[in-house]
């Protein structure tokens, strides 16, 4: 057999592989700071994570919101840094659409050209020559240089599981967070433990990856960085080691060089960056995911559930509150045959559904409660959509006191997703009528969507052809001033 050597596909991917892992890893560490401990169980009980990286206690005299217990890192370990959970989730779906991208054209690139043969363990004579090396490693020597392979069975068999063990688990573990496969296919949620447990492992995976990157690089530089290097970048060994040297400098230098250009470009323009980065990659999670419908009939009893947002504080809504809101009312308008103008005790007489979910909200935590109401659909088979009706707009008596001048909180929804099943305005909670807390009276439920979407204290819903006058026009008040996800929920 000839030997292999380091074709040009293979050198080329390995440089867009190091580009978007050290992205992934950058700006996962930044959705982690969002939410900055590991749990198992989906209640995530304060005191009951595995892993903390944070020190701040919550205090107990007051309301906290789980807003206050993001941690701010530095752009050092984190893209871009500084509590940007936002362009850190841009980062991490146009890397891994990247990402996925290399590693297809890697493994097709290997079955094609024969390379497979590199990474793929033939014989189980494997695993002696891997401990063998191993040992010899131990022993602080160099194994002897195989004849064929350019490198030995203990590389080959980390090789192999990284590609084809590590890199699928983190997929999976990825795909397992996704609120809308779960709500979908509650089964595959629950393999990794639901969304805890794979966002552990997603974690676990993480450090298995960049312990593998500092091994490898430590490697090839430990088998004689001039010698390696050459064969790496010039793909033969009878190449100029300065030339080859300089290439591999430079390949570094461009990949250090994106890092510095994303996060002084995140900072300084984020609803660009968001434009950018979503281009393409919005579709195609559009176009996998909104079709999904939430099916969840939690078995788990109800749990610890973080609250996110603080109550209103206007006089408005205080006094509404203070009379257990007899004078509220819920106004459905816009492009509606019949407008309509309901009391509490009006939207109670309407068909009654109640479902158990699990809440997932867009820093990590999850929890699960039972939530009861009128769904969505029955409002708008009262209200009947005219023609020119493809959103749904609801606004809310929430005026975000805790960040003013961006106005009231607000998400807009789209036909198809709000005549979801699953769809609810929930007035209850646990059995019990919603505590202000969580949205009294009336809030959105909207199980296959990240918790931002829910709006609490809802109090108009508008028919509209477009979203674009509603807040800043990004589909979401979280979506205007925090750079999250924008459209209508679900694309
Ligand atoms: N009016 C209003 N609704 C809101 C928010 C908010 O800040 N204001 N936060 C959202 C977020 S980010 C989450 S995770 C959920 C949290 O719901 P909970 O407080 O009932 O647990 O509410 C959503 N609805
Ligand atoms: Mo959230």
């Amino acid at each position: 057999m000839q030997p292999l050597g380091f074709p040009l596909f293979i050198r080329i991917t390995h440089l867009a592989n190091l580009l978007f892992l050290t992205l992934l890893v950058r700006s996962g560490i930044e959705i982690l700071a969002a939410f900055p401990k590991l749990h198992w169980d989906v209640g995530c009980q304060p005191g009951r994570q595995w892993l903390d990286f944070s020190s701040k206690a919550m205090p107990e005299d007051r309301l906290w919101t789980s807003e206050e217990e993001m941690e701010h890192w530095s752009s050092w370990i984190a893209l871009p840094g500084r509590k940007n959970l936002g362009v850190g989730r841009h980062w991490h779906f146009w890397s891994v659409t990247g990402w996925l991208a290399t590693g297809l054209a890697y493994v097709v690139g290997l079955f094609a050209t024969g390379q497979w043969l590199r990474l793929v363990p033939t014989s189980w004579a494997i695993f002696p020559q891997a401990w063998a090396a191993f040992v010899t490693y131990l022993d602080l020597q160099l194994p002897p240089e195989p004849a064929v392979l350019p490198f030995n069975a203990l590389q080959q068999l980390t090789y192999f599981g990284v590609i084809f063990v590590l890199a699928p688990l983190q997929i999976l573990t990825g795909l397992a967070q996704s609120p809308a496969i779960a709500a979908r296919f509650p089964w595959y949620a629950k393999l990794f433990h639901g969304h805890q447990g794979a966002r552990s492992l997603h974690f676990l995976g993480m450090v298995a990856f960049v312990l593998f990157v500092g091994v490898h690089v430590a490697t090839v530089v430990v088998h004689q960085f001039g010698y390696e290097a050459t064969k790496i970048v010039l793909g033969n060994e009878q190449g100029s080691h300065s030339l080859a040297d300089a290439i591999a400098l430079g390949g570094l230098g461009a990949v250090f060089s994106f890092h510095v250009v994303a996060t002084v470009w995140s900072y300084r323009h984020p609803d660009r960056v968001r434009r950018l980065l979503q281009l393409g990659v919005q579709s195609l999670r559009s176009l996998l995911l909104h079709r999904l419908e939430s099916r969840q009939d939690v078995a788990h009893p109800p749990t610890f559930l973080r609250v996110n947002g603080q109550p209103p504080r206007n006089p408005e809504y205080a006094q509404l509150a203070a009379t257990g809101f007899s004078g509220w009312r819920l106004r459905v308008h816009g492009l509606v045959a019949q407008p309509l103008d309901l009391s509490l005790d009006e939207l109670h007489r309407l068909p009654y559904s109640s479902q158990r979910t699990v809440h997932v909200c867009i820093q990590g935590w999850t929890g699960v409660a039972q939530w009861g109401g009128v769904a969505v659909r029955e409002l708008l088979e009262r209200c009947r959509p005219l023609a020119g009706a493809r959103y749904l707009v609801l606004r809310t008596l929430d005026e975000k006191w805790e960040q003013p001048g961006h106005g009231n909180y607000y998400t807009v929804i789209d036909l198809k997703m709000a005549r979801k099943p699953q769809t609810l305005l929930a007035y209850e909670m646990n059995g019990q009528p919603l505590p202000i807390a969580h949205g009294a009276p009336l809030r959105l439920r909207l199980e296959s969507q990240l918790g931002y979407r829910h709006a609490k204290y809802v109090h108009d819903i508008e028919l509209v052809g477009s979203f674009s006058k509603a807040g800043q026009g990004h589909g979401s008040w979280r979506s205007d001033v925090l750079h999250y996800e924008d459209g209508e929920a679900g694309i």
